[in-house]
């Protein structure tokens, strides 16, 4: 179906659920007659007068995907949607011009060049709900304060946009396509022995984005570096030719997310280091395709450490049977993070550690403290699955000071540090008849 189709089609759900929302908080004890959600205002670094790059508020993605600040968005039961779309007369910047006019048809479009002129637009505001970054603003024009990202309404929101609508997941699939282009040709600089800063520039210009475009900075990892989680530098030509490649990049289209990752060893590397690969590879895909509606992600979760652990066992870098390294969590400092998050607008999508829409928290298991989706899996949601397996000296050294010390081949161990670490990431869609991975579909 039409990108444009699928987007009308959104509209009415999201509408039909915000509605449906306004119905029971009313029932709740608060009564609201409209929603007015803010793009966001532009924030400025510390005495600077540069501004930090500018996102735009999710709830006011999750409409529609017109980027910048103070577009308003004023959502009343019954009525047209109503867009403010803010134009500023302003010499210094240039106006960008969207090609959105398939999106735009849905709202009443109202132009304003300053963004005082909204005020003039809105009905009274005391029983309006407002969404944004700049609750000063509006309590100006009449919004009340406690009507500021009310809990019960955010909770409810929030708790809804782990599943996707079609639309949604169509974007996820372009976010994705667009993506791989960058992955592919992430693996042709690592096979010609660049440097991490010369692929990093290289995935950019394959995904056409500038850095501020892209869902979060890009990790590209050259050896030792895989096992550092969030590695954010980029070594230029000093790097060290790299043997293993961790990449970990996404794409935004439309607003949405993609976030992949993939480990590549130079041929002839080390071939335990290839054999641990190709165990992971397929640990990876075992996992995607345990997914199922109404099974607990913490489940997948667990069997990842399952999975780790008859690894350790199999490779003997622990001389235990896979239930007892298990059981002993020996597998805990080469897979120290979670299995995988919600993934939507926000690369790491709200509503993973909530058990309903009232907003109960649900927090992860004590000994999985880093698991960031703690939810059943249900129809539409989109979530990623990335099994890890690091050489990780800071997490390895208590063990090597305990009396378990003899249990670990660290000969084997030290020989394969310097080659970091292995994640392998996929987009899954959840569907009636199982995974949709969103990811393997293009790369
Ligand atoms: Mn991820």
């Amino acid at each position: 179906m039409q990108l444009a189709t699928l987007y009308k089609e959104h509209i009415i759900l999201l509408k039909i659920h915000y509605e449906n929302t306004l119905n029971i908080l009313k029932e709740k004890g608060l009564a609201l007659d409209a929603i007015l959600i803010h793009s966001g205002s532009e924030s400025y670094y510390f005495a600077d007068d540069n501004h930090i790059a500018f996102r735009s508020v999710p709830h006011f993605t999750h409409w529609l995907p017109l980027e910048g600040p103070d577009h308003f968005l004023l959502f009343q039961p019954g009525k047209n949607l109503r867009l403010f779309r803010y134009v500023p007369k302003d010499f210094w910047y240039e106006i960008p011009k969207d090609n959105l006019n398939h999106y735009l048809d849905q709202f009443e479009l109202i132009e304003v060049n300053k963004v005082s002129q909204v005020q003039n637009y809105l009905p009274n505001l005391s029983k309006t709900a407002y969404i944004g970054n700049n609750p000063k603003l509006v309590q100006e024009w009449g919004v009340s304060e406690d009507l500021v990202q009310p809990k019960m309404l955010m909770a409810r929101l929030d708790f809804a946009r782990a599943k996707k609508t079609p639309y949604e997941v169509a974007c996820l699939k372009l976010a994705n396509e667009r993506a791989s282009h960058g992955h592919r040709r992430a693996m042709e600089g690592f096979n010609n022995g660049l440097s991490e800063r010369h692929i990093h520039r290289d995935y950019l210009n394959a995904i056409d984005a500038t850095e501020y475009e892209t869902p979060y900075t890009n990790i590209v990892a050259l050896n030792e570096k895989a096992s550092v989680l969030h590695y954010q530098q980029k070594r230029g030509n000093e790097a060290t030719f790299g043997n293993l490649l961790l990449i970990d990049a996404g794409a935004k289209t439309f607003g949405y997310c993609s976030d992949i990752t993939r480990t590549y060893l130079r041929q002839g590397a080390d071939p335990l280091f290839e054999e641990l690969l190709n165990k992971m590879e397929i640990l990876q895909k075992a996992l995607v395709a345990k997914v199922k509606v109404g099974l607990s992600y913490i489940e997948i979760h667990r069997s990842t450490h399952q999975g780790v652990a008859e690894i350790l066992s199999d490779l003997g870098l622990i001389k235990l049977s896979a239930a007892e390294i298990f059981e002993r969590q020996f597998t805990h400092p080469f897979f120290p993070h979670g299995i995988g998050h919600l993934l939507g607008i926000q690369v790491h999508d709200v509503s993973g550690h909530v058990a309903d829409e009232e907003g109960t928290p649900a927090p992860p298991p004590a000994e999985y403290p880093f698991l960031r989706f703690t939810r059943n899996i249900e129809k539409g949601q989109v979530f990623t699955i990335e099994p890890g397996f690091y050489f990780i000296p800071m997490l390895l050294e208590p063990y090597r000071n305990s009396s378990d010390q003899a249990l670990f081949d660290w000969k084997t161990i030290d020989r394969l540090t310097p080659l970091g670490g292995i994640r392998i990431e996929d987009n899954i869609h959840v569907t009636d008849e199982g995974p949709e991975n969103l990811t393997r579909a293009v790369l």
